[in-house]
């Protein structure tokens, strides 16, 4: 991961296996502070999670407060959307810098209908109940990637 400066120094295994029912959506920073922060897809809950980064002593992120939520800023990840991003329903999903002018980072993502929906990004949660892009489409269901 890099340190938010498009820099990549490391790479360092901080956990293994709660990842396999997890998804990494975006690395940037959500809360505010210009440290990245994580945002990642647990299927066990349908839920996406925020994991708030601390800062490192020298610059950039403190990956060990990556490694655990009680590690991490506040001790907990924070239910950043509550419900309905299992796999079986959200095959795809992608977070991108900014893209509605608001600086906070966004997500997307591709439905098991193949409709292709926009999410605006706040700082503790997704606003509102994101915009349907692109409708109900079969080529979309065929795609391995977006991004
Ligand atoms: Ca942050
Ligand atoms: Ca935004």
């Amino acid at each position: 991961m890099g340190a938010g400066a498009g820099e990549v120094d490391r790479a360092v295994l901080l956990s293994a296996s709660p990842w396999k029912v997890r998804d990494i959506v975006t690395f940037q920073d959500v809360a505010g502070d210009d440290v990245a922060d994580l945002i990642y897809r647990t299927d066990v809950s349908a839920r996406l999670l925020l994991r708030k980064s601390v800062a490192a002593a020298g610059g950039g992120v403190d990956l060990g407060s990556l490694a655990s939520a009680a590690g991490s800023a506040g001790g907990a990840d924070d239910v950043y959307s509550a419900d309905g991003w299992s796999r079986a329903s959200v095959p795809l999903l992608m977070g991108t810098p900014d893209a509605n002018g608001d600086s906070l980072p966004d997500v997307w993502n591709v439905r098991s209908d193949g409709s292709v929906r926009y999410w605006a990004g706040g700082r503790t949660g997704l606003t509102g109940s994101g915009w349907e892009i692109i409708g109900p489409a079969s080529w979309w269901k065929t795609r391995i990637a977006i991004g």
